[in-house]
Formats: C-alpha cells, sequence, structure tokens
C-alpha cells in the first residue's frame, strides 16, 4: 500500500497522468475490461442472468488480441476438462444474423466459426466457443438448452487523473 502510494506521488508530481483501473475481486482485467469465468454449467439464459445480476453481460470475443487471450485461459482449462463456454452471441431474431449481446450490433468481419459451423439453423441460436483438435479456439452454434460454463464481461472502472503542474 505504502510503496503503491509513493509511486503515485512520484508520477504525479512528475507530471504524468495516472490511470488506475480496477475490477471486482475474482475477476481477471485484460485491456481496461475485467472477466469472470464462471464455474457453474448453466444455460444461456441462465448464463446471461447470472452475468447481469454481477452488472455484466456475457462476454463479446471480437478482436484478435482478446481472442488470444481467451485462448491463454481455455487452454489451462482444457486441461481441467472444462472446455467449452457461453459467448454473448445469438441469431435468436433472425436465423443467421449473428449479434453481439452487448451492443446489439452484427458480428463484424472478425469470426472464428469452426470449420462447417454455423450449422444449426434455427434450432441452434447461441454462440459458445472451445478447443478444437487442432487447439484451435474457435466458436460453433449450439441450441441455447445446453449447458456449459461461461465468461461475464464488464469495463474496468478507472480513475483519470492528472495533476496540475503550476
Ligand atoms: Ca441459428
Amino acid at each position: 500500500m505504502a510503496a503503491s502510494w509513493l509511486l503515485y506521488t512520484y508520477l504525479a508530481f512528475s507530471g504524468f497522468v495516472v490511470v488506475l483501473s480496477t475490477c471486482p475481486v475474482g475477476w481477471i482485467e485484460f485491456d481496461q475490461e475485467c472477466f469472470l469465468f464462471g464455474s457453474h454449467k448453466k444455460t444461456w439464459n441462465d448464463a446471461e442472468l447470472d452475468c447481469r445480476k454481477h452488472s455484466s453481460y456475457l462476454t463479446t470475443d471480437d478482436n484478435q488480441e482478446k481472442h488470444d487471450f481467451f485462448h491463454k485461459f481455455l487452454n489451462i482449462f482444457h486441461s481441467w476438462r472444462l472446455g467449452h463456454f457461453w459467448l454473448g452471441g445469438a441469431d435468436q431474431v433472425i436465423e443467421n444474423q449473428w449479434r453481439w449481446l452487448e451492443t446489439g450490433t452484427a458480428i463484424g468481419s472478425t469470426t472464428y466459426w469452426d470449420q462447417g459451423q454455423p450449422d444449426g439453423n434455427s434450432s441452434a441460436n447461441c454462440m459458445s466457443f472451445y478447443m478444437n483438435a487442432d487447439n484451435d479456439l474457435v466458436w460453433r452454434d449450439d441450441r441455447c438448452s445446453g449447458h456449459y460454463n461461461y465468461i461475464c464481461e464488464q469495463p474496468a472502472t478507472s480513475n483519470t487523473s492528472s495533476p496540475v503542474i503550476g
């Protein structure tokens, strides 16, 4: 505590802008977002409800840096036989028009569908990801009633302080 306060004071008097990002206890921070790896298996809807209870939502997987971050974690979970996680993507409203739950926006050009996916038509409207046989982290469309682990996401709270140097 004392050491971090000294560092903060040093940075403040040096004229740096100090940004302190924080996540709730038990959440993992990456790129100013906080992630909670749900330890229970739930349906997609129940997973989403649980995320909302934690002021968050089922995570997106919408850029390469974040995908690589998830890949590292799922590599570890995979060895514990926890291999399959819900994502916050769905095509429940219009078949084959996949949208991110967080923003309601269409899934962009960055996609990680496994070969032959999505293949479930109107019976599979919820997105999950898992490590395939090639050790790639890939998406598939699943029945929303399936029970999987899940990842919640929320922005890290940041306190920005830019000291005025007289
Ligand atoms: Ca579908």
